[in-house]
């Protein structure tokens, strides 16, 4: 067995978007792009030699493949051990919690997230550091201009791995333990939450549906919803983990998901429901003819923290993403606690949840966690809300309706507009950010804008700085608009333009998001003049 050294030419589009590098599954399957990427990756991240790391992903298609690679290069660049779940499968927060729980040096998952799968989907990588989080965005911009530099990469003929069977095996100077991709996460999980009450609550023949999108959440949701707390068999829908994902788009959201939602509404809904994307980082919740959005979850979450086991002295702080609904700042003033903002992207909260600064943070995007991983993690956050409706007796809809009537409700939107060419996507924001500062004191109708900015964060932390982050308008009203382009999408771009509409009012709570964020909507494509510098009279989608 002998390392190769492999002669390459590096490739100029191997930049890291909001989280990790994701492309469509043929670009991945370039001859050399794969292993430039998890070369560079070796070259930026640290010291590698005769560390332990863990590798897993969705079970997409070009999971096992990659898996391969990434373990005969591993083999070559040092590493003394790596440790793989069953199948090559773990979810986005479990791979987060093996890297720390087994104090790895850091993990490699294998993941486009919420992105569709197959032949002709997408694929990604994203490396995660000891700390069980995402690679911070330094790190990201030496692994890029790593990509730009690289001359060869090295490679060992392990051969092939096996990983079906648990246990631990040598492959040449590689050791391979592949574990179960559920145990340790759903250990963890009874340390949080109250198990005897939730099954309890099952017990009086509470009913729900987690529908799994035939992504990776399917066997975490049998072993714990149905084994471990005892919810009927069938419980869990489209629980098969499909390297395709069964032609779904496995993004837990009120269009990509759309079937859930109507089946909420329906004469035969169950108490409530919960849905979770291709890596089990997102989360939808859902009651009896009602979805949650994810700033309300968040904020009901934190407000109701104490009632949970696993938080029961408190919350340190609490954090959102600039663009997410200020819905959780109104409890964290309550709480007296600090209420961070960060830019979008997941890795602005590693800092803070390692300094002990927060323990509860959420985006817009379908996401929350806890200072329990350093990922977000769907299906923590539908136990926190079973763990809620056990301990309070009130089904979803209702503790959302009190807790609006207690804080108000921001009501929110987003508006996505898929757009083909993305240089007529980046004119649009570079326009903003240019009349950003001139905006203050202009109407439009009956609306007038108080301030706006591009928004810069500063690290509180380590001090880093991150720029142009989206552009912020605020209204007189109270109201508030956010643009910004997606980081995640593998063609084109998507402009995001986020709504949010602070209905003080108990009578005008029951409206729907959309109809209370409509006035917002055509404001926001009059500001940014999308249509003109678009052609895009309307949203491609809002959720
Ligand atoms: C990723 C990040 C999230 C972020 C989201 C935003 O989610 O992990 O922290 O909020 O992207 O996506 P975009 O840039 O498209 O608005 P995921 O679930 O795709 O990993």
């Amino acid at each position: 067995m002998k390392t190769r050294i492999v002669a390459t030419t590096p490739f100029d589009d191997q930049k890291p978007g909001t989280a990790g590098l994701r492309k469509k599954v043929s670009v991945f399957q370039q001859t050399h792009y794969l292993e430039n990427l998890i070369q560079a990756i070796f070259q930026t991240a640290g010291d590698f030699e005769g560390k332990t790391i863990v590798a897993g992903g969705d079970g997409r298609f070009y999971n096992t493949e990659a898996l391969q690679t990434l373990a005969e290069m591993a083999a070559a660049n040092g590493v003394r051990k790596l440790i793989v779940g069953r199948n090559g499968l773990l979810s986005t927060p479990a791979a987060s919690h093996l890297i720390r729980h087994r104090g790895a040096f850091g993990g490699f998952l294998l993941t486009a997230s919420h992105n569709p799968g197959g032949p002709d989907g997408d694929f990604g990588i994203k490396f995660n550091t000891s700390t069980g989080g995402q690679a911070s965005e330094a790190l990201m911009d030496s692994l890029h201009e790593a990509t730009r530099k690289l001359q060869s990469y090295s490679i060992l003929d392990i051969g092939r791995l096996d990983l079906d069977r648990p246990g631990e095996r040598k492959y040449g100077p590689l050791s391979v333990e592949v574990v179960d991709p559920v145990t340790d996460y759903a250990d963890l999980m009874e340390t949080l939450f109250d198990f005897d009450a939730i099954r309890d609550l099952f017990g009086t023949g509470f009913r729900m549906c987690f529908d799994a999108m035939n992504a990776v959440t399917g066997p975490y949701g049998k072993e714990i919803l149905e084994k471990r707390l005892g919810a009927p068999a069938g419980t869990v829908v489209n629980g098969s983990p499909l390297s395709d994902f069964g032609g779904l788009h496995p993004d837990p959201n009120p269009v990509d998901a759309a079937s859930l939602v109507e089946y909420m509404a329906s004469e035969s809904a169950p108490d409530f429901a919960a849905a979770s994307d291709g890596d089990g980082d997102r989360n939808m919740i859902l009651g009896r003819g009602l979805v949650i959005s994810p700033g309300d979850s968040l904020a009901v979450m934190a407000a109701h923290a104490d009632k949970i086991p696993g938080y029961r002295d408190g919350l340190a702080g609490v954090a959102r993403s600039m663009p997410t609904s200020r819905a959780v700042d109104k409890v964290a003033e309550r709480l007296g606690i600090r209420c961070y903002e960060t830019p979008t992207g997941w890795r602005f909260f590693c800092n803070l949840l390692e300094a002990g600064l927060i323990d509860l943070c959420g985006e817009e995007s379908f996401g929350t966690s806890s200072s329990h991983a350093r990922e977000k993690d769907g299906l923590w956050a539908v136990l926190f809300w079973l763990n809620l409706q056990a301990v309070t007796g009130k089904d979803v809809g209702e503790i959302v309706h009190d807790h609006w009537s207690e804080f108000g409700r921001h009501a929110y939107c987003r508006n996505d507009y898929f757009i083909a060419d993305a240089e007529r996507a980046a004119a649009v924001t570079a326009r903003l950010e240019k009349q950003v500062e001139s905006m203050s004191g202009n109407c439009f109708g009956n609306l007038t804008i108080d301030k706006a900015d591009s928004f810069t964060y500063v690290d509180p932390v380590d001090g880093s700085e991150s720029r142009q982050q989206g552009i912020r308008v605020f209204f007189v009203d109270g109201s508030r608009i956010i643009y910004r382009l997606s980081g995640t999408g593998t063609s084109g771009a998507t402009l995001r333009v986020y709504l949010e509409n602070y209905l003080e009012d108990p009578a005008s709570h029951s409206q729907d998001a959309p109809s209370a964020t409509a006035n917002l909507a055509g404001v926001s494509r009059d500001i940014a003049c999308i249509e003109e510098l678009t052609g895009l009279s309307e949203p491609t989608v809002i959720v």
